[in-house]
């Protein structure tokens, strides 16, 4: 049988803090505002908060770009700010766990403007410097993951250095044992002042293949997509294991680890209790399915067969040594109900089954901020609206080729990381509630019907289904530790399966569309008895072999 563990009974939910809630009128979200809403939080149910960055950064990638990661950054408020926050999540019970953004660092932290000054310098092999090729071009043509060369040259000495994200994040130096050391002393630092445990960024980027070789490059392009030298790199499971004996292994925490391009077969590695390395990996096969073969701007249609069977073989490739983290959303993805739901005919019915979907599978489920009561995308027509780096770069680099304005916003709307980063809406008074001043990225205008406020004042809302699916996830062995099973193997619009523990079953319909389907129990429980675990429509029959589903109707059957 599986082993116990908090983190597996757990469900996470995810705060971006700029964007969550604003204590003091900056328009910038806030750590007091955050200690405003853990009773919120604590009304949904929730066990754990992963907060986004809140270290010190100059915020070229919102906090992922990080000058000092001792201190926290003054937007945000101070360390005493931080440490009653910590204090009183604790008091209600909430675990925090802080993300660990260790791939590289910010441009401005004291290690970078050592290490730029001279080849000599002591600091200098914390980052991947590198001179030039013959011609002067840079040392390989890896494009950075927010557009241009993943290399910038540096005047002063006349090398380049390696950034796999914005050229104000160079990355660090993990073959340098001293940078892993500083690393584990500052995890250290902050387990002892108490935090829960880490999201590693970009953990599995931490690798790379000696000699960063020119990555194949068929069509002649001018930067294309490194991942293969750096995914999943050579030492990255030495280096994880070793992270795991100096710091990990002596304190009750939990980790997830974020992994662009983790297969199944690799995620078994990072997650298997006995090798030591992580708890759980953030995969994004799931999330990528609605792009094509150039990239997440190349937008295609998702189907649930994908779908299914992707999350399929993710369940049961780890069902027995590993474990799942189970997320539709998060900052970096666009809103969930607006993506693979349906925002404005069914957004109480798509939420609610998408929710279903996740929560009733096994893992730990993620849930990110204002996801709980169904907040959508956004579509603002003037790219001056938008702050990402990663939209910004793209449509300046795309606008420059000739691409038309209103094809890239339209993509924007689509794919855009603001979708996820708008204000969390609170409830429907100007600026939703969010900050008395101007918010540094506008609200979304459906804020007067999408918000907080109006979901707990509704009994029927998204929220509340929320708070049930975290209920019975912590009032039932099954949703957690159940195994896993596919119900109807090809069915192109209804996603069913069963979890099964000692006598008891639970059996979940979800209609991923708004058709009608009808679908038929499974031989071994035909005839039998069953209760209504869950439901997002009322009436759903318990005494039919075979029934229709109404449009995104979700409904779960218990069997004991
Ligand atoms: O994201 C990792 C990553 O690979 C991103 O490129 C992500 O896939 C992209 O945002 C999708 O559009 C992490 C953080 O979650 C992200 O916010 C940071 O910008 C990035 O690392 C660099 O730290
Ligand atoms: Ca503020």
């Amino acid at each position: 049988a599986e082993t116990k563990r908090w983190w597996k009974e757990s469900v996470v939910y995810q705060i971006y803090p700029r964007s969550f809630n604003d204590s003091n009128g900056d328009g910038i979200g806030d750590i007091p505002g955050i200690t405003e809403k853990l009773d919120y939080l604590k009304t949904l149910g929730i066990d754990v908060i992963w907060l986004s960055p809140v270290y010190k950064s100059p915020n070229d990638d919102n906090g992922y770009d990080i000058s000092d990661y001792k201190d926290i950054m003054d937007e945000f408020g101070t360390m005493a700010d931080w440490e009653t926050m910590l204090a009183e999540a604790h008091k209600r019970g909430l675990k925090v766990i802080m993300d660990l953004v260790v791939n590289h660092s910010s441009d401005e932290h004291a290690w970078f403007l050592e290490s730029r000054q001279a080849k000599d310098n002591p600091y200098r092999d914390y980052y991947i410097w590198r001179p030039g090729k013959e011609d002067g071009s840079e040392p390989n043509n890896w494009e950075s993951a927010f557009s241009g060369s993943a290399w910038e040259y540096d005047e002063k000495t006349g090398e380049y250095y390696l950034h796999l994200f914005s050229k104000k994040q160079p990355d660090l130096n993990w073959e340098n044992p001293t940078v892993r050391s500083e690393v584990h002393d500052m995890m250290k630092w902050w387990l002892d002042k108490g935090v829960d445990g880490f999201r590693m960024d970009v953990i599995n980027f931490i690798s790379k293949e000696p000699g960063l070789p020119d990555a194949p490059n068929p069509h002649g392009k001018k930067y294309v997509p490194g991942g293969d030298y750096f995914m999943n790199g050579p030492r990255i499971h030495e280096f994880l294991h070793e992270m795991y004996n100096e710091v990990l292994r002596h304190y009750d925490v939990m980790t997830v680890g974020e992994m662009p391009g983790v297969d199944e077969k690799e995620a078994i590695k990072y997650t298997d209790e006995a090798r030591e390395e992580l708890n759980m990996v953030f995969q994004f096969e799931h999330v990528d399915l609605d792009s094509g073969p150039e990239g997440k701007w190349d937008i295609r249609p998702l189907k649930l067969e994908a779908l299914r069977e992707n999350l399929v073989k993710w369940q049961k490739a780890l069902e027995h040594n590993g474990w799942n983290s189970l997320y539709w959303n998060n900052h970096d993805q666009p809103r969930v109900v607006s993506r693979f739901g349906n925002d404005r005919d069914y957004h109480y019915q798509s939420a609610t089954m998408l929710a279903t979907l996740l929560h009733m599978m096994k893992g730990t489920p993620y849930i990110y901020q204002g996801e709980e009561f169904g907040m959508t995308n956004v579509a603002f027509t003037d790219i001056a609206d938008y702050n990402d780096i990663e939209t910004l770069n793209m449509y300046h680099e795309k606008r420059a080729e000739g691409v038309p304005h209103d094809e890239l916003m339209a993509k924007i709307h689509i794919k855009g990381r603001d979708n996820a980063r708008t204000p969390v809406q609170w409830d429907d008074s100007r600026h939703a509630g969010f900050t008395s001043g101007e918010p540094w990225l506008k609200v979304n205008p459906n804020y007067p019907e999408v918000n907080a406020e109006a979901a707990l004042n509704d009994p029927k809302s998204i929220f509340y289904y929320y708070q049930k699916l975290i209920e019975l996830r912590h009032s039932n062995e099954t949703v957690v530790y159940g195994s896993f099973d596919l119900l109807i193997e090809d069915d192109p619009e209804v996603f069913a399966y069963k979890r099964e523990l000692g006598d008891e079953m639970l059996l979940v319909y979800c209609n991923f569309y708004n058709g009608e389907p009808d679908v038929t129990l499974p031989k071994e429980v035909r005839g039998r008895e069953r209760e209504l675990f869950l439901a997002n429509r009322e009436d759903a029959p318990t005494d039919l072999d075979t029934f229709t589903l109404r449009p995104y109707e979700a409904v779960v059957y218990r069997i004991r």
